[in-house]
């Protein structure tokens, strides 16, 4: 193939460590010397005359050891990977800001909240805990939220969670927790599920992660997508003002499209049908200009409330209820980015929850001690080198200044003769009382202990009220995960012991899971370190459903079509979708598309086994009789419309669609999630109910 030369190159030079590479034909940056045509080079810098044949004794004989050129690109390859992260392996980041609303002085001396309108950058990475990095997007499982805030006073990570309590109490038991969920260590299976003996052998022997079971055995673990997401810091942190003066805090990320997730059996098919279900849908809608927002709310606290709210504040298997302390919103998160390269910027990203800046401060919380010493071990060890904070994803944006030097893969080092201070050769920074970071001086006195307070002994109260606070559909999602996760454990006493906690819980949700267990013998509730618990007021700020967005925007539908579609409807529908700020995609018998009503050819995204609809949050059916009645034949478009109708989408259809919906079992007037198509009113009036998301009234019918 002939090069393109360099001018004609689409993309633009990038400067990296003050170099200037330039993309090449497969978009890759490399170096260019002044002058240059696009060589191909070694790593040296030496021009390569030959890329497709290794150096050998004759066109048949053994490859020489001197053809250097064949032995870097190999070294290389054989080197390309790192360790993955020991958890949160899988993830997927972007760029963005974070733009202050109004100066928040009054709380905190943290340079990004000082002014309105301030723009931070900012680089986020969402991922899932227990798989590895090839696994799929849709395992039940916490999602990780951390974010990189490049401030003017250095780097400020906030490693949250989509969930804002954790497993356990105090750090020493995090290796436990995750080998217990990772594969099983004598077969390494199964991969990135927690339905397995060990996993639910620790739980059950670990009251404290009762509350967190609860979240996790939710909808918040299969979210249709991290743009629908909240985010959470999880523990109890402070800011502190110019008088020195604390406020704890909680950090809550609140996604501006509102919160969605899918169903279980609709999650179970989306990993085979796209198990990067979650990265493609940041992908696209980034690369499509609808840039996911979040706003950063704060709940403020002083040592008063602290003293009087029934929980320890410390305590990170605990939440404080929305409706006792109203997160107050502080900016708003916006991606607007996608790395140039996947494993410079999101795999290298290096999240350290001590990474905080002057004016935010950490509490005593013993799971977010731990943390702080972990992030940066764990760093060492996956990217090899204590520079790793030269790698640009990890540098700050703003001016920097230490003597720290050498080591693995040193890019930066100090210039002039004193890389120590004091020095009187006038070299090099000082340190600054004023500007520079100071811990809160809180008073601490106490004996050397390994104990865990009393304070943190309720394990149940809150986990009833997370329970209490769900709506029908999702309390059933709930009961049905455990059932599901319960009946993966092949050893009777651990479900048993599952069950003597859920009593704890709530005595229905024990029942039900029991008795789909095929368990008789009620169990004894367990033992409760505090007993009876607390029945706290339920907090609806904790229900997805019941929070609905009000809009059907960043959503999308599947239309399918077939020969002799109305090419009219198909318009009217997707001026419907795209006014509301949803997005459409055509799936057909044939990806080359279909013939419509007015002559016109309309191209297919998918053929009908290559997009389900389990990847659209609603489906539209816009089939002529004769088109629908060849679908029926197909196992792939029966299952279309069952899945849909099963997973409670809104389905909307043209009256020549009928043939395929009965045959894949499905009565057009089913009920009110069942709404025919005909002209440009109809579409729109589809478009609004698609803004329900779900009609969980049909769950009963379908029993999910
Ligand atoms: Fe992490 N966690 N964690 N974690 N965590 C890591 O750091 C750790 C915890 C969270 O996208 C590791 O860079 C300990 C809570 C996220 O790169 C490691 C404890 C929360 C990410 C580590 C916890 C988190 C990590 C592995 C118990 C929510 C991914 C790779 C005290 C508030 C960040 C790495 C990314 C990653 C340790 C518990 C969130 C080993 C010891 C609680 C989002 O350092």
């Amino acid at each position: 193939m002939p090069r393109k030369p360099v001018a004609e190159a689409s993309a633009p030079t990038a400067t990296v460590h003050g170099l200037t590479l330039v993309r090449g034909q497969g978009g890759e940056l490399h170096q260019l010397a002044e002058g240059d045509t696009d060589v191909l080079t070694t790593a040296q810098g030496g021009p390569v005359s030959d890329d497709q044949n290794t150096l050998k004794v004759g066109a048949r004989g053994p490859t020489l050891i001197e053809d250097s050129h064949f032995r870097e690109k190999i070294f290389h390859f054989d080197h390309e990977r790192i360790p993955e992260r020991v958890v949160h392996a899988r993830g997927y980041g972007a760029h963005g800001f974070f733009e202050t609303y109004e100066s928040f002085a009054k709380y905190t001396r943290a340079d990004i909240f000082q002014r309105a309108g301030e723009k931070t950058p900012a680089f986020v990475r969402f991922s899932t805990v227990a798989g590895s990095k090839g696994s799929f997007d849709l395992a039940r499982d916490v999602r990780g939220f951390a974010v990189k805030l490049y401030t003017k006073e250095g780097n400020w990570d906030i490693v949250g969670n989509n969930i804002p309590v954790f497993f356990i109490q105090d750090a020493i038991k995090f290796p436990d927790v995750i080998h217990s969920v990772k594969p099983e260590p004598d077969r390494d299976f199964p991969q990135a599920q927690s339905a397995h003996d060990t996993f639910w052998d620790f739980i059950s022997l670990t009251p404290e992660s009762m509350h967190m079971i609860m979240w996790v055995m939710s909808d918040r673990a299969i979210p249709r997508s991290f743009r629908f997401m909240q985010g959470f810091g999880v523990h109890t942190f402070r800011l502190v003002n110019a008088a020195d003066e604390s406020t704890f805090v909680k950090f809550i990320w609140k996604p501006k499209l509102g919160m969605q997730s899918v169903v279980w059996n609709e999650a179970v098919k989306i990993n085979g049908a796209d198990p990067d279900f979650h990265r493609r849908d940041l992908w696209n809608a980034i690369q499509s200009g609808d840039f996911p927002e979040w706003e950063l709310c704060l709940q403020l606290f002083d040592q008063e409330f602290a003293d009087n709210f029934d929980f320890d504040i410390l305590d990170s298997t605990k939440i404080i209820p929305e409706e006792i302390l109203p997160p107050i919103p502080v900016g708003r998160l916006v991606l607007d980015r996608m790395p140039d390269n996947f494993f410079a910027e999101t795999e290298q990203v290096a999240f350290m929850t001590q990474n905080v800046p002057p004016g935010i401060d950490f509490s005593n919380d013993p799971l977010l001690q731990g943390r702080n010493f972990s992030y940066l071990d764990t760093q060492l060890k996956r990217l090899g080198s204590p520079n790793f904070t030269h790698l640009p994803i990890n540098a700050p944006k703003c001016p920097f200044h230490h003597f720290q030097q050498d080591g693995h893969m040193a890019m930066r080092n100090p210039v002039g003769r004193a890389n120590y201070q004091p020095n009187s050769f006038g070299v090099g920074a000082r340190e600054s009382p004023e500007r520079g970071f100071r811990s809160f001086a809180d008073g601490e006195e106490g004996q050397k202990l390994r104990l865990r307070p009393e304070s943190f002994a309720d394990h149940y109260s809150q986990a009833a009220q997370f329970f209490n606070s769900q709506t029908p559909p999702e309390q059933r999602h709930i009961a049905q995960a455990l059932t599901f996760e319960l009946s993966k454990v092949e050893t009777p006493a651990i479900r048993e012991r599952m069950i003597a906690h859920l009593l704890n819980i709530d005595e229905g949700l024990a029942v039900t899971v029991a008795d789909k267990l095929g368990i008789t013998d009620m169990p004894k509730p367990a033992d409760a370190a505090v007993s009876p618990r607390r029945d706290l007021e339920p907090s609806p700020a904790l229900s997805i459903i019941a929070n609905g967005p009000e809009s059907f925007a960043g959503r999308k539908v599947g239309v399918l079509i077939g020969n002799g579609t109305d090419a009219g409807l198909v318009k009217a529908l997707q001026a419907a979708i795209e006014n509301e700020g949803a997005a459409m995609e055509v799936i057909a018998a044939k990806v080359g598309g279909a013939l419509v009503s007015d002559g016109t050819k309309i191209v297919a995204k998918h053929m009908i086994d290559g997009g389900p609809s389990v990847l659209f949050d609603a489906v539209a059916i816009l089939l002529t009789e004769e088109s629908a009645n060849l679908l029926a034949g197909e196992a792939a478009a029966r299952d279309f419309v069952a899945d849909a109708f099963s997973h409670c989408k809104f389905i909307g259809f043209t009256p020549g669609a009928v043939p395929l919906l009965s045959k894949a079992g499905v009565e057009p007037g089913a009920d009110e999630g069942m709404l025919p198509l005909a002209d440009k009113a109809s579409a729109t009036d589809f478009i609004e109910s698609c803004r329900g998301l779900r009609l969980w009234a049909r769950e009963s019918a379908v029993k999910l």
